[in-house]
């Protein structure tokens, strides 16, 4: 048998990919006998090359075109046994992954939107980066009050020709867009980041606010009232939050009033809840006529009620914690502590009124 015919049946007969490499080098390798055939044609007069030329490369294309078809062969018969073989178990439990969890701040701001929507408030959203009208002016701040210097504010590079751009210092901003942009009669919460240039164990640059607004015809303060305490009763799940309002001042707000709320010990913690004692957790009052005007409503015909607080303080005192700073430093192991699962849609145990 020539050692072409000998080959070609190694390779039909070859078992497995493995085997078949075998018999490509012995015929193909470095020292392969098609290989050292092939050589042989250097060392041969032109004449002699041009007969045995042909067949030589004959023998090579032979093998070569023999080994690829065996090779798609075996591949084919390996897929076969596999698809015959191999079962996926869609009853095996998924690996598990790590879950992350959500940030106290994001779960209260969730809360503070499912309880206004109850009460019919649209949230409304406005730009960090604020221009001084929309953060000072437009609410009764002209540019040589005295207020514009408690809010510690942060100011902005300013760019080429242009007055220098503000951190919101306050969301109240917002409330200016929502008036000028949707008019009135308006419904709104403004939640979000707002920045002044103050730490301490109880103050970080950033924090979050929310402020409420309601304009409409013949709002008063007994309506103020009554959304502060209901709001305040769906927070922190209880029905026996009490509220006391003592006069205050705001420049964007006439009167102005600062809210208190009872609290009581409770397995020696303090509590939201009965009336042991007042602290305070919400300022508010009714719009001043100057800023209705500011954002293009007529005092004569509107008028309405505002309030605003911390997140991060509603987060600590309806959660326990105790430190603010721990809110922004993205320790993973107060996160697990503190964190809400991402799976636990529904956010409170009752809606306002249940
Ligand atoms: C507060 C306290 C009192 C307030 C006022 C306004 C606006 F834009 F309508 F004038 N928004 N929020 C307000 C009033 C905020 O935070 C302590």
């Amino acid at each position: 048998m020539s050692d072409l015919q000998q080959t070609l049946d190694r390779i039909a007969g070859a078992p497995d990919l493995h085997s078949l490499d075998a018999v490509r080098v012995e015929a193909l390798g470095k020292s392969g006998w098609v290989t050292a055939l092939l050589k042989t044609l250097g060392g041969m007069t032109p004449d002699e090359r041009q007969q045995r030329g042909p067949e030589i490369q004959g023998i090579r294309n032979a093998v070569s075109d023999a080994i690829a078809a065996r090779k798609e062969q075996l591949e084919a018969q390996e897929l076969d046994r596999r698809l015959a073989t191999e079962r996926l178990d869609l009853s095996l439990p998924a690996p598990t992954r790590p879950a992350g969890t959500i940030h106290p701040v994001s779960q209260v701001m969730d809360e503070l939107a499912e309880i206004f929507a109850d009460l019919g408030f649209a949230v409304a959203e406005g730009p960090e980066i604020e221009d001084d009208w929309h953060n000072f002016t437009a609410l009764n701040m002209p540019e040589s009050h005295p207020a514009r210097a408690m809010h510690d504010t942060f100011y902005c590079e300013p760019l080429d020709g242009e007055p220098a751009r503000v951190l919101r210092t306050h969301t109240s901003p917002v409330q200016i867009r929502a008036m000028m942009k949707h008019g009135a009669p308006l419904r709104v919460i403004a939640p979000g980041r707002v920045y002044r240039s103050d730490s301490d164990a109880t103050h970080t640059p950033m924090f979050h606010q929310v402020e409420g607004l309601v304009i409409d015809k013949a709002i008063h303060m007994g309506h103020l009232k009554w959304t502060l305490e209901t709001f305040l009763k769906a927070f922190f799940e209880r029905d026996d939050v009490a509220i006391r309002m003592r006069p205050s001042y705001f420049p964007f707000t006439e009167p102005s009033a600062e809210v208190d709320v009872g609290w009581s010990m409770e397995k020696g913690r303090r509590v939201v809840g009965g009336q042991e004692g007042w602290m305070e957790v919400l300022g508010s009052g009714m719009v001043h006529p100057s800023v209705l005007a500011a954002a293009g409503l007529d005092p004569d015909e509107w008028q309405g009620f505002a309030f605003g607080t911390g997140i991060d303080r509603l987060a600590m005192l309806k959660y326990g914690m105790n430190d603010l700073r721990q809110f922004f430093d993205g320790d993973i192991r107060w996160l697990k502590h503190y964190g809400f699962s991402a799976l636990a849609v529904p956010t409170l145990s009752a809606g306002v009124g249940a």
